[in-house]
């Protein structure tokens, strides 16, 4: 909680005053939001678009499913615990060229729980809000349904910290980490793909790693 304030923190639009000219080089290079001049443990940055986060912990977080689905309704942190669990070691890539290697996530795949509250025909998209108020994700139903797509309750081992958009972040392995919403507060499925915060601002709907905003794993250069 302390970190968050201590940062001073950030963000894509909000930033003010003297520290605008101070991160103006910095954000040029980093448009998907630095808001931490030293990295944090592991080599993760810490990134958010908004100046506070509201805090949520194991009694207040509420996950929201709705939309196109059977069932809807809200999930507490315990219900997505008592979820089967499924673990994954793979690297964060950040668009803008940091990678932290080997990270270890557990939590619930996001194909369990749309099965959990039945898929509606017609739906053909998933949409992410963060209870940051801000910001938004999407991926396809098909991408949504990947095995290594997470909605993920541990990061580097331990419970996913405030700073890294604990209690419940997604984590979408296969994509650059801007897909990976942190502080997850809702889930709606819809009919059509919404391109998220950072697409509005022209990154890529798809980002797969290595395939997308212009980088080619086959390339030589
Ligand atoms: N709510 C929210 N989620 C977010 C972001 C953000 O600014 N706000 N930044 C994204 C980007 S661009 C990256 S690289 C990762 C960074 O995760 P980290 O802060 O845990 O390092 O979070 C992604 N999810
Ligand atoms: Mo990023």
């Amino acid at each position: 909680m302390a970190a968050l304030g201590a940062v001073g923190v950030v963000t894509g639009r909000r930033i003010q005053g003297a520290f605008e000219n101070f991160l103006a080089p910095i954000q040029s290079r980093d448009p998907t939001g630095l808001t931490s001049l030293v990295p944090d443990g592991g080599g993760f940055r810490f990134y958010s678009v908004t100046s506070t986060i509201p805090s949520r912990n194991a009694v207040t977080y509420r996950l929201t499913v709705g939309g196109l689905v059977d069932r809807p309704g809200t999930l507490t942190l315990d219900n997505l615990r008592a979820m089967p669990q499924t673990q994954l070691v793979r690297d964060f890539q950040c668009v803008t060229g940091w990678r932290v290697p080997k990270v270890h996530w557990a939590g619930v795949r996001l194909s369990d729980l749309l099965d959990r509250v039945g898929v509606r025909p017609g739906a053909t998209a998933v949409r992410f809000t963060s209870f940051d108020g801000e910001y938004t994700e999407s991926l396809t139903l098909a991408q949504a349904r990947r095995p290594d797509v997470l909605v993920a309750l541990d990061m580097l081992g331990k419970p996913v910290t405030r700073d890294h958009g604990g209690p419940v972040r997604l984590y979408v392995a296969p994509m650059y980490g801007y897909k990976s919403c942190k502080w997850l507060g809702g889930i709606e499925l819809t009919g059509k793909v919404e391109p998220g915060y950072w697409e509005q601002n022209g990154y890529d709907v798809d980002a797969w790693v290595g395939h997308s905003n212009g980088r080619d794993d086959d390339a030589t250069s």
